[in-house]
């Protein structure tokens, strides 16, 4: 599913404003309001799509006006992996939030230039998917930049599901954004090349981000961005010399479904997680 609205940017009726041909309108520009997906089983699509509906409808960025809905029927047996263990590092402010962020980062041997262009990218919100980052020069590979590219064709099994709510709700995050993030990352953590993801959500009244990497697993970073802000989004960083057509191809096109979960933890401090390695 993904959602949309039109808007009027300040920028173009400042302008419309000062021209002095009247009567001139700006062209509303489409923002991007709420993205998700699954696999599931045929059974399970009415509920989805109402699901889904309702979430565009519904949304802390606005009303959706646009809502496309796409279901497909994939006939590829999906590979299977394990969700990434969960942790939070609780941060009080976006200093110690972007610093957590800063040392997880390095620590799994991204150079402080890739991490910079990130967080300028993310900052920037205007990407509609993921940036690809080369970990140590920092070079962008994706085809399009404005684009980026967007994980998909990622689920979990309803076993796996009910255990994965189970361990979360243990420590008060069995919410749909965790779980959906959780699967995404676990989904592009398992690409051999991938070194970690940084995210950022683009919901204004959610303040909570993750670096997921297949050493530390999925870690929440509380406090990584500003209440109010629209802009969020993703980078991962990969090994230099990425074979960059593969990755696109594992991300986009291959179903892949979680099947077992790992260990889910509450707070955890950060050097705790930094003197542990899953990998
Ligand atoms: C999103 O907006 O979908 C990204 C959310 C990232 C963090 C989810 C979590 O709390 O673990
Ligand atoms: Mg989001």
């Amino acid at each position: 599913m993904r959602a949309s609205k039109k808007v009027r940017s300040q920028k173009s009726e400042v302008r419309n404003r000062k021209s002095k041909k009247k009567n001139q309108k700006s062209k509303p520009a489409e923002v991007h309001i709420s993205g998700a997906e699954g696999l599931y089983g045929v059974s399970d699509i009415q509920k989805v799509v109402e699901k889904y509906t309702l979430r565009a409808l519904n949304h802390p960025k606005g009303r959706a006006d646009k809502i496309i809905i796409t279901i497909e029927n994939i006939k590829r047996k999906p590979k299977e992996i394990s969700a990434l263990p969960v942790a939070t590092i609780s941060c009080c402010t976006l200093d110690e939030g972007k610093n957590a962020a800063i040392k997880l980062l390095q620590s799994l041997g991204i150079s402080k230039k890739a991490i910079d262009t990130a967080f300028e990218l993310i900052g920037k919100g205007s990407m509609r998917g993921a940036a690809i980052i080369t970990a140590e020069k920092s070079g962008r590979l994706e085809p399009d930049t404005e684009r980026g590219v967007r994980a998909s064709r990622f689920g979990v099994d309803r076993s796996a599901l009910k255990t994965l709510s189970l361990r979360l709700s243990r420590h008060g995050i069995n919410k749909d954004i965790v779980k959906e993030a959780l699967i995404l990352a676990s989904k592009v953590a398992s690409f051999r090349q991938v070194v970690a993801e940084l995210c950022i959500s683009d919901d204004p009244y959610y303040t909570t981000g993750y670096v997921a990497s297949k050493r530390y697993g999925y870690l929440r970073i509380t406090n990584i961005k500003h209440k109010r802000s629209k802009s969020g989004g993703r980078a991962f960083f990969v090994k230099e010399g990425i074979n960059v057509k593969g990755m696109i191809n594992y991300l986009e096109r291959m179903p892949v479904i979680i099947k077992s979960v790992s260990l889910c933890r509450g707070t955890v401090p950060i050097d705790e997680i930094l003197n542990f390695s899953y990998k």
